[in-house]
Order: structure tokens, then C-alpha cells, then sequence
């Protein structure tokens, strides 16, 4: 495909004159006509939108291509539907992927614009939490990059995650505002419109032809615009497209109200459609949401399957073949009443019947469930369903009735029918949508070998006897153009030259540098890299916060969302350990190490909170204390986000992945920094259980108790108070922390949070310590042999390629949606 418009070549290579010229000329003419800024006194936000502008129009012919090729070929698309796009900037994405960042580097050059700043100016699409929105946009890429043709599905959010701001050690949430400057990148469709519903009520009405059809009466209708960006894969070969969908009033002003004088009432109907797409509802695996936040599920659901079955029809006669041109994946259970939706969409609107409508709903659905937590598996109250979505609800309950019909002939009893259930009647009704998800799919997938293992024999184990084996595992993966190519572009360069520029192209020839890591000069070489890296991050830490760190320090690293099960405490009590005993015997020949932390709590999350206010505190403590002679540094770095990741990930040593085992479903940062050759100190949890089997356990130091031996302990009964007395370390951090030595303005700040992990240590980090603790001691040890660490650091970058999202992507198209790949 593609075959007038050349291919991408690789984008180490040197632009040639003429297209840097062509290239200056068309952000020089986006400045002047779209922008409307004057060279003179352009700004470098200017420059930015001139830039993007004139990338972009490098996109959109190959665009329409894409979209021209996949209609005449009439090829299956996916439809990746997903509440969360954690993008981060596209410039350096959309100009990678093209070639063209030497060439834009040097176009702006040439008029005396620094690329770096220009590119520096994008605002963060932040338009998820965590992991299962940054999922999302690599699966997005690598989708465009395999050649399967796809669509993602989500919500324009007019402010994405909240900005941390660090004050007193205390996190702040700012609003975020990505799109007050405007965004480059996207198209306004203005035809584009759906009409989504809300309430009222539902009546069987009778059709000329004498037959009887459930008509829903909604009470509030809601236009769903979309917004649409270009998604462009490697090498430009596809270009996909994410398609964000924006709420709108159907009547933005009561012109009588207004008139009245009731400036401000005549508007109300407006808000409240609007608040639909207004803001990314900042939880994650400890939050539950609220009636807004099914509003918004449902929103981008059915403007999403209505967008869809538009553009089915618009080719086909009628809706009997959908599953054969479509597959709809689910990501986690928040756009599951896409199930019902659908349903509702062929029986009440294009006339098909039961058993030929669902057998069409599971063909078309897949879902991925992306945690096992029990307080993040998503269910509705029975009552606000009954109000917000009436046929729905209907629907729900005959999709249950079918499905425990099936299960009872099955042979299932009353405790498995109450237990597989899509209604939960044990705390008032809820409708359970995970399984509503997992009914209505024909595949279910976990993100890791061990968390869909879990999946089976825990959470999902009765559903899926009495469903029949739907389970599969699709373990995660990243694209590797951004958390390589473009995060370290300096030894993406090494490997090119070291092991071929082929590599860029099929991750698995890292396996090529395997021999490299016996090679001294090589290793240097690498070492060379992450030093400068490190110099990189220690400026920016020291513009962000104030703090001096050392280059040649052990930097050890744990970024992510601040949450009890990922155990961030751990790390600190650790760091508080290792304080006392250099303290205790200051002479002693200390590793220099520069602990790092970054992540956001949920605002409400008032533990994660507690815990970062902690870290800051700790480090303020430690970051002052002479004795230590700066042998040791603690830095909480602000407002995690994509960018910032890119920036740590090529600089860390030390890779911390200790969640308790059996909670982290997979876990994507840890492929990130290992890709990076960073060393893992992890438990053997997610996918550090394929990281260890890839790398080798003489290359990563796991610890910790099992997922089965935390399910024993768990059962049995587990007593901190026992593990404290017993191990030294931990009792002397804990009492450090109990008693003020942190907060010595507030000596009983942490008392409660130390006190609360004595009696009831739900993540068992007690339990853990010590390993943990004799693990960092080996980390250190092998830091001493500068030869070993660095042959292991290489091994690492050596033996993760199969990590790849493009890989995933191979395994999704072939298992799930029955697509091609390249
Ligand atoms: C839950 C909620 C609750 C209501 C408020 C908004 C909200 C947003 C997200 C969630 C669920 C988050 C689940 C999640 O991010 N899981 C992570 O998925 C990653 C990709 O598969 C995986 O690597 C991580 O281990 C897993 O924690």
C-alpha cells in the first residue's frame, strides 16, 4: 500500500538540503497564514503551531491513503474503545515516524529557532491516569505501525489529569489545560454528530407493518462532536485515526430564560450536557465513580458504536455481517455498556432480533480487564441505571436472564448463579459490568501471563466455567519508538551503529548485543550514554526543585501512581533503613545513590497522599544532613507525566517494581526502563514474571513473597507486629518515622500510618522488607563491579525486545480480532 507516496527512510539518517528547504518554506508560510505572527516577533509557541501545522500536512495525504486503501480492500478495522489516551506530545511521535525530525531540526535552525524549545512548547495530551490510558496510545501507534487499520475511541477532555504542585511537601491538584493555546494537531468534524440520550422512559410501540418494537423516549439529548487526530505509524506506512468525541448541547441558550433575565439559568441545560466531556475523571484503581462519570461511559459509547454502524452501513446493505468488518475492543469494563448499546442499536433501531443480534455483539466485542482490585471492579446502582439508561436496564436484565438460563442447564446452584450473576444483590443491587463485559465478548484478555492466570483462578473463575474458557492472555507491551527512539535518541544511535540500523525495525535483533555485553569498549560506550543521561536529569531536577544530585550516583527510580499496593512505602522505609545505618557508621564505604520518586495520588486517595507528603519529608531530612557528606539524596520530582517519564527513564540504574504479588496486573514502566537498561529490583509480579524469565535471574533482583504465598499469609492470618520485632532495620525505620524524626515540627504526623501498618499490613510490606532490604545490598554490590553492572544493564536492553506493543498488537490481531498484520 502507500506504493506513489515513498517510503519513511530511517530518521538517523541526513536530510538532504532540499527538503529542509521545502520544509522551512512550509512552516514559514504556517506562521505567516495560519498563525498570523510575523517572523520578527514570533514566539516559540508560534513555532510550535507552525511546525505541527506543517507536519501535519505531511500526514494528511498519506491519511486519506490509508482510509482510500482499507475501503477498497474492504479489510476488517478495530475499533479500540477506551475511557483513556495517556498521549503525552505528538510532535516528536509524528515527525519521528515520518524521517523528518533532522529535517525539522534543521529547517527551524536555519531561521534561528532552537528545536528542542520549539518542541518543548506542546502541551501534554494527559487525557488518562496511568497505565491503562499510556496502554492505550502505544497500542494506538502500533497499531498504525503493523498495519491494522483502527480507530480509537474516547473523549475529547477539555482538561486532562490534574497538575500536581508540590507545596510543603503536600500535593496540590491544579486544572490542567491542554488545549488553551489550541491544538495543532486535531480536526473539528463538523458533521460529525451524534445524538446520545439520557433518561425518560421506554414504550413497546407498534409498526405499521403490525409487529411491536421498545421505543426509548429519552429525557436529554446530548450532541456528540468529534474531533479527530492523525495516528501515524512507523515509517508513515498507515495512518490511523483516534477520534475524540466532544459533548454539546442539542440547545445551547433558552433564549426566553435569557430574556427574562435569567442570564445565567437560560445556560444551565448547556453546563450540564457539557460537563460530560469537561474533565478526565482522575481516579484509578482506588476510586469508584460517580453518576457524572456513567455518563460519561455511556456517552462515549454510543457515539462510538453509532459512529460505527454508520460507516458500516454506508458500505453494506445491512448490520449481519458487523462482525466481520469490525472488532470492538473494550478497555476494562468502562465503555461495557457499549454491550447493551449495541443491542439496543440493532434490535429497537434497525429492526434485527434477539438471538441474531447477540450472536453479532459477542462476535463484535473483546474485552480487557486491566486489574483484579477489588475496589476498581467497576458496578452500577440498579436504581440510577433504571433512571440514567431505562432500555438498558431492560436489556441488562434479559442479556442475565439468557445467561443464567444457560448456566442453570449447566448444572450451576444457587450460590453460582448468585455469584455469576450480571446483578449483584449482596450491598443493594449493582449491575456488575465487568461481567456484562465478559458475557457480551467472545474473547476476555489479562495483561499478563500471571494476571490472567489470576484472572481464571480468582475473580473471573465461575464466570468463565459456566461461559466456557473465553480466557486469554495478551501480555502488554510499548511502542518502542517513543520509549526508545525518541526518549534516548543517544543510544538509539549506539545500537544502530553497534548491532545494524535494522533494528530499529524488528526489536528482536537486540538480541544482537548479546555478545556486546562481554565487550568493554562497548559497555563504555553504553555507560557513556546513561551518564549523560543522568547529567540531563540532574539539571532538570535541580531547575524543578532545587536539588544538587550527582551523575555518577546510583540512581535508583520509582515512578508511577502513588498507591498502597505498589508499595512506594516500601521504597521509603527502605531509604529511611539505609539513612540510620550511614548514620550509624558514617566511615563505612557508602554506594552513592539518589533515590527518585515521581507519581500523582488520587485527591481523594488520602493514604497515597499521606505517603507522598512522607517522601518529601524524608528527603528534606536526609537532602540536609551533613554527616552524610550528599552520599545519599532523596528526590520527589512533581507532576509525572509522559514527558517527564521520557526524560527519567533513559537516566535510571535501578528499576523499582515491588507491588505486592498478584496486584499489579502487568505493569508497563518496567519494560520501559529495562528497554533502557535499567536493572529491575522486583517482586514476581505481572509481567516482571516474563522480564526475570527474559533477562535472567543473574540480570535482576527479584524478592518477596509469591502471589501464592500472599494469598496463604493472607489466609492465615498475617502479624507485623511479629516481622517488625524480628528484623532490626525495619523496627529502627519504623520507629524513626513514629516518632517526628521526619516531621519534627508534628512529631506524631506518621504515627497513625506507621501504627495502621503494624495492625493491619494489607500489602504486607512488612513481610517483605527484609528481602527487599538484602536485595538493595546486592544492588549496591554489583554497582561496586562497574564491569558486571554494565554487562547486566546491556543484557537487559538485549533481552526485552519482545516487549514490543507492535508485538502485543501481532498477538491481539491474530488470537482476538482476526485481522492482518505486516
Ligand atoms: C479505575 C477508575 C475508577 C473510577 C475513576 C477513574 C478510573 C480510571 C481507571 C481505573 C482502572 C485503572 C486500571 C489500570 O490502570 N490498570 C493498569 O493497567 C496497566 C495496563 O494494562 C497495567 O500495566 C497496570 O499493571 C494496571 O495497574
Amino acid at each position: 500500500m502507500n506504493d506513489q507516496l515513498p517510503i519513511i527512510s530511517p530518521n538517523l539518517d541526513a536530510p538532504d538540503e532540499g527538503a529542509v528547504q521545502l520544509f522551512r518554506e512550509s512552516i514559514l508560510a504556517k506562521l505567516v497564514y495560519q498563525v498570523g505572527a510575523r517572523r520578527e516577533r514570533a514566539n516559540a509557541h508560534d513555532w510550535f503551531v507552525a511546525t505541527a501545522l506543517a507536519a501535519r500536512d505531511r500526514v494528511v495525504d498519506r491519511w486519506r491513503r490509508s482510509n482510500d486503501d482499507t475501503w477498497a480492500e474492504d479489510r476488517k478495522a478495530v475499533c479500540y474503545l477506551s475511557m483513556e489516551f495517556l498521549i503525552g506530545r505528538l510532535m516528536s511521535d509524528a515527525l519521528g515516524n515520518l524521517g523528518l525530525i533532522e529535517t525539522a531540526r534543521q529547517a527551524l535552525e536555519g531561521l534561528g529557532v532552537d528545536f528542542d524549545t520549539v518542541v518543548g512548547q506542546e502541551a501534554d495530551a494527559a487525557l488518562g491516569n496511568g497505565g491503562l490510558g499510556r496502554l492505550a496510545a502505544c497500542f494506538m501507534e502500533s497499531m498504525a505501525s503493523v498495519d491494522v487499520p483502527a480507530y480509537g475511541y474516547g473523549i475529547r477532555y477539555e482538561h486532562g489529569l490534574f497538575r500536581q504542585v508540590i507545596a510543603g511537601g503536600i500535593q496540590h491538584e491544579v486544572p490542567e489545560d491542554w488545549l488553551a493555546l489550541g491544538n495543532p494537531w486535531e480536526f473539528e468534524r463538523s458533521g460529525l454528530v451524534y445524538e446520545v440520550g439520557f433518561g425518560g422512559h421506554v414504550r413497546p410501540e407498534v409498526l405499521p407493518d403490525g409487529s411491536t418494537r421498545m421505543v426509548w423516549h429519552a429525557g436529554e439529548v446530548v450532541n456528540a462532536l468529534a474531533y479527530d487526530t492523525p495516528v501515524v505509524g512507523w515509517r508513515g506506512h498507515r495512518i490511523n485515526t483516534l477520534r475524540l468525541w466532544s459533548a454539546r448541547a442539542t440547545d445551547p441558550l433558552h433564549l426566553n430564560d435569557f430574556n427574562r433575565g435569567d442570564h445565567i439559568g437560560a445556560q444551565a441545560a448547556r453546563m450540564r450536557a457539557e460537563a460530560i466531556s469537561r474533565v478526565l475523571y482522575p481516579g484509578d484503581e482506588s476510586e469508584a465513580g460517580q453518576e457524572l462519570r456513567l455518563r460519561q461511559e455511556y456517552f462515549f459509547a454510543s457515539a462510538s458504536l453509532q459512529d460505527i454502524i454508520r460507516r458500516h452501513l454506508s458500505r453494506h446493505a445491512d448490520l449481519t455481517d458487523l462482525a466481520r468488518q469490525v472488532a470492538v475492543q473494550l478497555n476494562d469494563t468502562h465503555p461495557a455498556i457499549g454491550v447493551a448499546e449495541l443491542m439496543r442499536l440493532l434490535m429497537d433501531v434497525h429492526g434485527m432480533e434477539w438471538d441474531a443480534a447477540w450472536t453479532i455483539t459477542q462476535a463484535t466485542f473483546s474485552y480487557t480487564n486491566h486489574t483484579l482490585m477489588p475496589e476498581a471492579l467497576e458496578t452500577w446502582a440498579v436504581p440510577m441505571m433504571e433512571r440514567l439508561l431505562p432500555r438498558h436496564m431492560q436489556i441488562i436484565y434479559l442479556i442475565n436472564a439468557a445467561h443464567l438460563d444457560r448456566a442453570r442447564a449447566g448444572g450451576a446452584d444457587d450460590m453460582l448463579l448468585s455469584n455469576v450473576s450480571l446483578i449483584d444483590e449482596r450491598h443493594g443491587r449493582r449491575v456488575r459490568m465487568g461481567h456484562l463485559a465478559f458475557v457480551g465478548s467472545h474473547r476476555i484478555n489479562g495483561v499478563s501471563a500471571l494476571h490472567s492466570q489470576l484472572m481464571r483462578d480468582t475473580v473471573f473463575a465461575e464466570l468463565n466455567g459456566v461461559c466456557g474458557d473465553r480466557i486469554t492472555n495478551k501480555t502488554n507491551g510499548i511502542t518502542f519508538r517513543r520509549w526508545l527512539h525518541r526518549a534516548n535518541p543517544e543510544l538509539t544511535k549506539l545500537l544502530a551503529e553497534a548491532i545494524g540500523p535494522s533494528v530499529l525495525d524488528d526489536p528482536n535483533r537486540l538480541e544482537r548485543l548479546v555478545p556486546l555485553a562481554d565487550d568493554a569498549s562497548f559497555r563504555n560506550l553504553f555507560a557513556g550514554q546513561r551518564r549523560s543521561a543522568k547529567e540531563r536529569l540532574a539539571t532538570l531536577v535541580s531547575s524543578r526543585i532545587g536539588l544538587k544530585i550527582d551523575p555518577d550516583a546510583l540512581f535508583d527510580v520509582q515512578i508511577k501512581r502513588i498507591h498502597e499496593y505498589k508499595r512506594q512505602l516500601l521504597n521509603i522505609i527502605q531509604t529511611v533503613a539505609l539513612y540510620n545505618a550511614m548514620r550509624a557508621r558514617p566511615t563505612e564505604s557508602w554506594v552513592p545513590r539518589v533515590k527518585i520518586f515521581a507519581g500523582k495520588a488520587a485527591p481523594s486517595y488520602h493514604q497515597a497522599k499521606l505517603i507522598i507528603r512522607l517522601a518529601n519529608d524524608v528527603a528534606a531530612t536526609i537532602n540536609d544532613d551533613p554527616v552524610l557528606h550528599g552520599l545519599l539524596k532523596v528526590a520527589f520530582i512533581p507532576n509525572y507525566n509522559v514527558s517527564l517519564a521520557e526524560t527519567i527513564i533513559p537516566a535510571a540504574d535501578l528499576s523499582e517494581q515491588i507491588s505486592t504479588a498478584g496486584l499489579e496486573a502487568s505493569g508497563t514502566g518496567n519494560m520501559k526502563l529495562a528497554l533502557n537498561g535499567a536493572l529491575t529490583i522486583g517482586t514476581l509480579d505481572g509481567a516482571n514474571v516474563e522480564i526475570d524469565e527474559r533477562v535472567g535471574r543473574d540480570n535482576i533482583f527479584i524478592f518477596g513473597l509469591t502471589a501464592e504465598e500472599v494469598a496463604q499469609r493472607k489466609r492465615a492470618g498475617y502479624d507485623a507486629h511479629a516481622a517488625a520485632e524480628a528484623s532490626p532495620e525495619l523496627r529502627g525505620a519504623l520507629d524513626a518515622i513514629a516518632s517526628g524524626v521526619f516531621s519534627p515540627g508534628e512529631p506524631d504526623r506518621y504515627r497513625g500510618l506507621v501504627e495502621g501498618l503494624l495492625n493491619d499490613d494489607r500489602y504486607l510490606v512488612t513481610a517483605d522488607f527484609d528481602a527487599y532490604h538484602s536485595r538493595q545490598r546486592d544492588a549496591e554490590a554489583l554497582w561496586a563491579q562497574p564491569d558486571s553492572w554494565w554487562r547486566a544493564a546491556v543484557l537487559n536492553t538485549a533481552h526485552v525486545g519482545w516487549f514490543s506493543s507492535d508485538r502485543t498488537i501481532r498477538e491481539y490481531a491474530a488470537e482476538i480480532w482476526d485481522v492482518a498484520t505486516r
